[in-house]
């Protein structure tokens, strides 16, 4: 059966001039991998904007699966993220010059959401590729969580079966010239999220194997 899969990428932000998301994302729009479908959206860097455009996005294109994409700077590999929580804290504005301190993403909401996608599956899989991915236990609490928080917030009160999870992905190189920075190529970054998506749409049990961070 077919499947279709949503991407989202960020635009740049934090006083960059792209953002690796957005780039690998768009190369999906349109990709067909097997019974795979993917489209890609563009999301902007702002609080409750961004899920505004998701929720959109979501409406557009009827997904079975949505895999929400963002920038994590100083990051060394493709990292499925674990858990979205409740709280909007801003280090820096957003692209719109919004920076909420001790906010809730949901007044009446749970304090946290997991994933719905098979993370440790799709780090296995990507691994076998030869491109380095861990589970993340925290998005952070800028709009990466808070999109990752709402996606799966709006997923829980639609009446259809939509899986839904986020990703965050490093630096490209061209991001870390001026700057001593971990980053992947923007080939192996697309290369990982099609294996993601696929892994997603075969698969929506994860697999048990250990994890975890000691700190
Ligand atoms: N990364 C930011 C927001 C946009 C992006 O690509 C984050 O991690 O919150």
């Amino acid at each position: 059966m077919e499947k279709k899969v949503l991407f989202t990428g960020f635009d740049p932000f934090g006083g960059e001039s792209v953002n690796p998301s957005w780039e690998a994302v768009k190369q999906l729009n349109g990709f067909t991998e097997g019974s795979v479908i993917m489209v890609s959206e563009q999301v902007p860097t702002v609080f409750d904007k961004s899920l505004t455009v998701l929720r959109q996005a979501i409406k557009k294109h009827q997904p079975d699966i949505v895999i929400c994409v963002g920038q994590a700077g100083g990051r060394m590999q493709i990292t499925p993220e674990r858990t979205a929580i409740n709280l909007n804290e801003a280090r820096i504005p957003d692209n719109e010059g919004n920076q909420p301190i001790d906010e809730p993403i949901s007044p009446d909401g749970p304090a946290a959401y997991w994933t719905g996608l098979p993370i440790k599956r799709i780090v296995e899989e990507i691994k076998k590729e030869g491109i380095p991915a861990a589970v993340s236990y925290t998005a952070g609490t800028f709009v990466c969580n808070h999109l990752f928080y709402g996606l799966m917030d709006e997923l829980s009160r639609l009446p259809l079966h939509i899986r839904g999870g986020f990703i965050h992905i490093p630096y490209i190189p061209e991001q870390t010239l001026e700057k001593a920075a971990p980053s992947l190529s923007l080939n192996l970054m697309v290369k990982a999220l099609k294996i993601a998506a696929v892994t997603a749409a075969a698969h929506e049990d994860d697999i048990h194997t250990g994890g975890g961070e000691l700190h």
